[in-house]
């Protein structure tokens, strides 16, 4: 079955998390919105008339299935390519990693738009600055040094164990990222994670990743994204 991935066409965003369970499995998809006439079908997917439309972007079409969400699309890729353990406390308990993910995402998103998503950045900038000095203090601790415990506790290679779940590739996305946009906080911070700095080089390392990211596929960071690097945010 070939897969079609609908999310914003310039942007890694969150888009990224799916696209990296895709490549990781070596399965057949096309980035819808990057073709032709994408984008329109896209916004003809959302229509909230018919069917189960999602609110927004990402979201997944998997034959007659039109999932959203990205941790319930991931729960979904996780399944079916072996990127999940078999086990229903196995899968219940890396759909709860993913969702802490997703809380985290918000966070980062809310660094440079602690206002709202429908202002410009450029209308919230001291907001931002603020924002960003309680997550760099509080909350990044907080949230990876919860993954760095969890990697640590149980001694093995990965989230869970000796198996790669979709939940490692969502790790390597968020240190990659906080590295782009904050490399002055990152340098500073990674000694208190070298779990998860270890985990980052060794799936950069994966063959289908490293093929993913040196090819034209991987949108490159910038700043209509999650991950944005604005000099001041990161003094
Ligand atoms: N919780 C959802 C959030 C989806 C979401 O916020 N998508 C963004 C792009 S990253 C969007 O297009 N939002 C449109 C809007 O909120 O109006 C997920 O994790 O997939």
């Amino acid at each position: 079955m070939k897969y079609e991935l609908y999310y914003w066409s310039e942007i890694q965003g969150r888009g990224e998390y799916v696209r990296l369970a895709l490549e990781e499995a070596g399965a057949d998809y096309v980035d819808v919105t990057r073709g032709p006439r994408g984008s329109g079908a896209m916004m003809k997917m959302m229509d909230a008339g018919k069917g189960t439309p999602p609110l927004a972007p990402p979201f997944l079409k998997a034959g007659k299935l039109v999932i959203g969400q990205t941790a319930n699309i991931l729960l979904y890729l996780g399944g079916r390519h072996g990127l999940a353990p078999k086990t229903e406390s196995g899968r219940l308990w890396v759909h709860q990693l993913q969702l802490t993910i997703t809380d985290l995402v918000v966070e980062i998103h809310d660094t440079h738009h602690p206002l709202g998503p429908s202002l410009y950045y450029e209308d919230q900038k001291p907001p931002a600055k603020r924002r960003t000095a309680d997550f760099w203090s509080e909350r990044v601790p907080k949230y990876l040094g919860y993954f760095e415990q969890i990697l640590e506790g149980n001694g093995g290679s990965y989230v869970t164990g000796r198996r790669l779940t979709y939940v490692d590739l969502s790790l390597f996305q968020i240190v990659d990222g906080l590295r782009y946009a904050f490399p002055k906080h990152m340098k500073a911070f990674e000694d208190d994670i070298p779990g998860l700095v270890d985990l980052h080089d060794r799936i950069a390392a994966r063959p289908n990743i490293k093929a993913y990211l040196a090819s034209e596929r991987r949108i490159p960071f910038n700043e209509q994204g999650i991950f944005r690097h604005y000099k001041e945010l990161d003094a």
